[in-house]
C-alpha cells in the first residue's frame, strides 16, 4: 500500500478514567472497529483511534475518593481496565492515546499558544453553573428546577474565576455555511438540526482554562491555568496523528497521511462539543474540518441511559461471559438502528442469538460440514453455479457495502442475515440429504453442496468485521485457507465472484461457532 494514500481515519470518544468500561463505552467502540475492519477488507489504509480522557475535576474526584494520586489512579485504570477490555472485544485499534502523554501535552500547548498569538483567545471573568459529570460550563436555560443537570440529575456548581476564553462566537457563522453547504458533516439528520438549532440561538464566547485545581495541562503563558479539559480532550484526535508537526517529520507525514478525520463517532451526550466547539477550533487554527461526526443514540437500562455514575452500569463481561464476545458485538449493531436510542434486555438478545446466530448461521455452517464429511469424504466438490443464489450474493454484497459505509449497521448486517435465511431455504428446497440416496444424483448433490459452500464462504467474509473470531474458526473448518489465502486479506469487491473455494480442500468439523445457550448458563 502506498504510504502516501490517505487513510480512513475513524476516531472513538477518549472515554473518561473515573470508572472502568461498560456496554454504552463498549458500543461506540465495537461500531468504530467494525466500521474500520470493514473498510480494511475493502483494501483501504485505515487508521483507527480510540484512548483516554485523562483530566479534569471528574477524574480527579475519582482519583481522590480512592485515595490515588490522580495519575497512579489514571495508570491503574488504563493498564488494568481500559485496554484489557478492548484486547477482550477484539478491538483492533491502530493507536490509543491518553491525554497525560507528553506527545499529548505537548501539542495541545503548542497549539493554544498558536491560537492566542493568532487572536482568538483573551482573558475574561466567567461565572455561571458547571457539570463536573459533563465535564460543562452549562447555561442556566439548559438546566432543570432546582439547577439540575439534565444529563446527570445532579446539582451543578457555580464557577466564578478569571479564565481564558476562545472566541467561539465568531466561527458561528462559517460552522452554519459549513453544515448548508455539507450537510454529512453531522449524521444523523436529527443530529445536524439539533446543532443548526444551537448555532442559531445565542452562542457564548468559551472558557477555556481552569484556576480552582491543577489536574490539567498547564496553560503555556499562564501556568496557574490548566486547559479546560474539553479543549484539551477534543485535540486528541489531531495531536495523536502528529498536529502542527513539521511536514518532512513522522508526525507531520502522519498527519498528512490521515488529516481530515473522516468519522468521528460519538454518543448525542457530546455532539455539541464536536460539532461545534471542536470544528471552531480547527477553523481557528486553519485546519479542514473532520469530514463527518456520527452522533449514535443510547443504549438504555430500566428506561434511562446507561452510565458510569448510576446502578444501571453492565460490564461488557457480564455479557460476553453468557453469550461469547461475537455476539456481543453482533447484537447492539444488529437489533438498535445506529443513531437512535435503544434498550438492553438479556431476553431479546437471547431470542436473537438463539435464531439468528446458532440456528440460521451457526447451524447451515455444521450442517454442511457434516454432509460434506459423509458424502464428499470431507473435500470440496467440484465446482458449481446457482444463478439465483450468486445474483442474491451480488445484490448483498453491494447493498451491505453501501449501508456499513453509510453507517447503517442494522441494514449492513439485515441484509447479510438475509442472504444467510436464503442459503437456508435453498438447502431446504434442494434436499441434499434425499438426493444423497440415489448414487445416480451424485452430480447434482456435489453441485448442492458446493454452491451452499460457497455461500457461506461469502457469509464468513461479509461477517467478519463483526465477528471475527467466529468466522476465522468457519474459515479453517471450510479448509478455505488452502486455496483462498487468510480471511483478512479477502476483499469486499470478490466476495461475489463465484467459484473460489478449491475443489478438493478439506474441510473439518470444526468448534460450534454458537453453542445452545442452555449449556452455557
Ligand atoms: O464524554 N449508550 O467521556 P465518557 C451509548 N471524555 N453510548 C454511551 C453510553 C450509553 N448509555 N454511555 C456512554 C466523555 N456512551 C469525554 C469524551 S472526546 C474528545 C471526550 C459512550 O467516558 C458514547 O460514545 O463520558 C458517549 O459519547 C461516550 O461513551 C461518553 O464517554
Amino acid at each position: 500500500m502506498s504510504t502516501s494514500q490517505k487513510s480512513f481515519y475513524l476516531t472513538t470518544p477518549i472515554y473518561y478514567v473515573n470508572d472502568s468500561p461498560h456496554i454504552g463505552t463498549a458500543y461506540t467502540t465495537v461500531a468504530g472497529d467494525v466500521l474500520t475492519r470493514w473498510h480494511r477488507q475493502k483494501g483501504e489504509s485505515v487508521w483507527f483511534l480510540t484512548g483516554t480522557d485523562e483530566h479534569g475535576q471528574k477524574v480527579l474526584s475519582a482519583a481522590e475518593a480512592h485515595g490515588v494520586a490522580p495519575q497512579d489512579w489514571c495508570d491503574r485504570l488504563v493498564e488494568d481496565s481500559w485496554k484489557p477490555v478492548w484486547k477482550s472485544l477484539n478491538i483492533a485499534n491502530d493507536d490509543f492515546i491518553r491525554t497525560t502523554e507528553p506527545r499529548h501535552m505537548e501539542r495541545v500547548q503548542r497549539f493554544l499558544s498558536r491560537l492566542k498569538d493568532q487572536g482568538h483567545i483573551y482573558s475574561g471573568k466567567y461565572e455561571g453553573p458547571y457539570c463536573i459529570g459533563c465535564e460543562e460550563f452549562k447555561l442556566p436555560g439548559d438546566l432543570l428546577e432546582g439547577d439540575l443537570c439534565p444529563i446527570h440529575s445532579k446539582p451543578c456548581e457555580i464557577v466564578s474565576e478569571e479564565n481564558w476564553f476562545f472566541k467561539l462566537s465568531a466561527f458561528v457563522p462559517a460552522l452554519l455555511e459549513h453544515y448548508k453547504n455539507n450537510p454529512q458533516a453531522c449524521e444523523p439528520a436529527s443530529a445536524r438540526n439539533e446543532v443548526i438549532s444551537f448555532l442559531e440561538g445565542d452562542v457564548q464566547d468559551l472558557s477555556i482554562s481552569r484556576s480552582t485545581f491543577d489536574w490539567g495541562i498547564p496553560v503555556p503563558w499562564d501556568t496557574k491555568q490548566v486547559i479546560y479539559v474539553w479543549f484539551d480532550a477534543l485535540l486528541n484526535y489531531a495531536t495523536a496523528v502528529g498536529l502542527d508537526d513539521e511536514a518532512g517529520s513522522v508526525g507531520g507525514k502522519k498527519f498528512a497521511q490521515t488529516w481530515p478525520a473522516d468519522v468521528h463517532l460519538v454518543g448525542k451526550d457530546i455532539l455539541r462539543f464536536h460539532a461545534v466547539i471542536w470544528p471552531a477550533m480547527l477553523m481557528a487554527g486553519g485546519l479542514p474540518l473532520a469530514k463527518k461526526v456520527f452522533a449514535h443514540g443510547w443504549l438504555m437500562v430500566g428506561g434511562e441511559k446507561m452510565s458510569k455514575s448510576k446502578a444501571n452500569k453492565i460490564a461488557p463481561a457480564e455479557i460476553t461471559d453468557h453469550f461469547g464476545v461475537d455476539a456481543f458485538r453482533y447484537y447492539f449493531l444488529r437489533a438498535i438502528p445506529f443513531g437512535q436510542d435503544g434498550s438492553f434486555s438479556w431476553e431479546d438478545m437471547a431470542a436473537r442469538y438463539t435464531s439468528e446466530l446458532a440456528n440460521d448461521f451457526g447451524n447451515l455452517a455444521s450442517r454442511l460440514i457434516a454432509m460434506i464429511e459423509k458424502y464428499c469424504d470431507g473435500a470440496i466438490p467440484e465446482v458449481a453455479h446457482d444463478s439465483t443464489l450468486e445474483s442474491a450474493l451480488s445484490e448483498t454484497v453491494s447493498k451491505a457495502d453501501a449501508a456499513m459505509c453509510a453507517l447503517d449497521f442494522q441494514g449492513g448486517i439485515t441484509s447479510i442475515m438475509e442472504f444467510c435465511k436464503r442459503v437456508n431455504g435453498y438447502v431446504t428446497e434442494k434436499e441434499p440429504w434425499v438426493v444423497a440416496k440415489d448414487e445416480s444424483r451424485k452430480g447434482e448433490l456435489d453441485a448442492i453442496l458446493y454452491n451452499t459452500a460457497e455461500s457461506i464462504r461469502a457469509l464468513a467474509i461479509l461477517l467478519h468485521p463483526v465477528m471475527p473470531e467466529t468466522t476465522e474458526i468457519l474459515w479453517e473448518s471450510l479448509g478455505a485457507s488452502s486455496g483462498c489465502g487468510s480471511l483478512a486479506e479477502q476483499k469486499i469487491s470478490d466476495v461475489a465472484t463465484w467459484g473460489q473455494l478449491k475443489q478438493g480442500s478439506k474441510v473439518t468439523k470444526g468448534a460450534v461457532l454458537f453453542p445452545r445457550l442452555e449449556e452455557k448458563l
